[in-house]
């Protein structure tokens, strides 16, 4: 490890990516930094995206390589934004008639009464064997109205669908309502780096390995995915603030989607960021800005089988 400047500099802009935004050079801040690389500049791509009520303002197209996607909250409910890189020679709309369809009914089965079980079995038979080979790629976790989350990820050019399936008060998915949007990640390589991590996370079945103080201020995660469940959604980590009050059970049954009350607004309390699922091997980093006060690490899907630990900011 050697000591030196480290320069966060300019993202990627052309005209075709019209809500890419140059942001200004975080320039003069010495950092600790691996040297492996060699370089003495590290890069960012950033893309910025507007989650509203309900859909994605964002560029249609990107470059390939890292990608910084800032998704920015300007509506009333709780937003994210997941990146599923979508098998060659399906579109948007195979996706949301095939894929996105089958969960809508299944939701519509648990609301009428079936069990969780009957509700997993019947989704299986629904969903096309392509689901098998969409790719969940990360991308920003959930974030409360006002919010930015920043989550940078490794892109492989290709189709992605970038959605949120987070639910509105009468139980409707916001990706039924128009928040699934196509992306197209270009060959054109971006040239960005990864970010600097403060702090490691770890995630397997079903422990946060955490590595690093949690410190107050502006903390950049890495995210290492080293082992998901079989047969359900990946493990991923977001950051929840809690209220004196909050009751972190409730939070932990509001992250499921297969629970009457889950993903369903209002939350029970307000997200600040984090990190969707990617496969194995894969790392993603998030930026979260910690004021004191007392937070959770929590998995979306696997919450309830301890993937979540709060701490606390002094
Ligand atoms: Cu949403």
């Amino acid at each position: 490890m050697i000591a030196r400047r480290q320069y966060l500099a300019v993202g990627t802009v052309t005209a075709a990516v019209s809500l890419t935004a140059c942001q200004p050079a975080d320039s003069g801040s010495p950092a600790e930094a691996d040297s492996e690389a060699g370089t003495e500049a590290a890069t960012a791509n950033i893309v910025e995206v507007v989650a509203r009520d309900y859909a994605f303002d964002a560029p249609d197209e990107i470059p390939s390589g890292w990608t910084t996607f800032r998704l920015k909250n300007e509506g009333k409910e709780h937003h994210f934004l997941l990146l599923q890189h979508l098998p060659e020679g399906t579109t948007l709309e195979a996706y949301i008639e095939e894929i996105g369809q089958p969960f809508d009914s299944v939701w519509h089965e648990l609301q009428g009464g079936q069990d969780k079980a009957e509700a997993g079995a019947l989704l299986g038979q629904l969903l096309p064997e392509w689901w098998a080979s969409v790719r969940q790629m990360g991308g920003p976790g959930f974030v409360a109205p006002g919010g930015v989350a920043e989550t940078s990820v490794k892109l492989e050019p290709g189709t992605y669908v970038m959605e949120c399936y987070v639910k509105t008060a009468d139980g409707k998915f916001h990706g039924m309502l128009g928040m699934t949007r196509e992306l197209t990640v270009t060959e054109e390589p971006s040239g960005a780096s990864p970010p600097e991590a403060d702090l490691e996370i770890a995630l397997s079945n079903y422990e946060f390995a955490i590595e690093g103080d949690v410190r107050a201020g502006q903390q950049t995660v890495a995210v290492h995915f080293q082992e998901h469940p079989e047969f359900t959604l990946g493990n991923d980590v977001h950051v929840v603030r809690l209220e004196n009050d909050t009751d972190l059970d409730v939070v932990i049954a509001w992250m499921d989607w297969m629970n009457l009350e889950g993903l369903r607004e209002p939350a029970p309390a307000a997200f600040i960021g984090g990190t969707h699922e990617m496969p194995v091997g894969h790392t993603s980093y998030f930026t979260v800005d910690l004021a004191p006060g007392r937070y959770a690490w929590i998995a979306e899907s696997s919450a309830d089988k301890g993937m979540v630990r709060e701490f606390a900011i002094e």
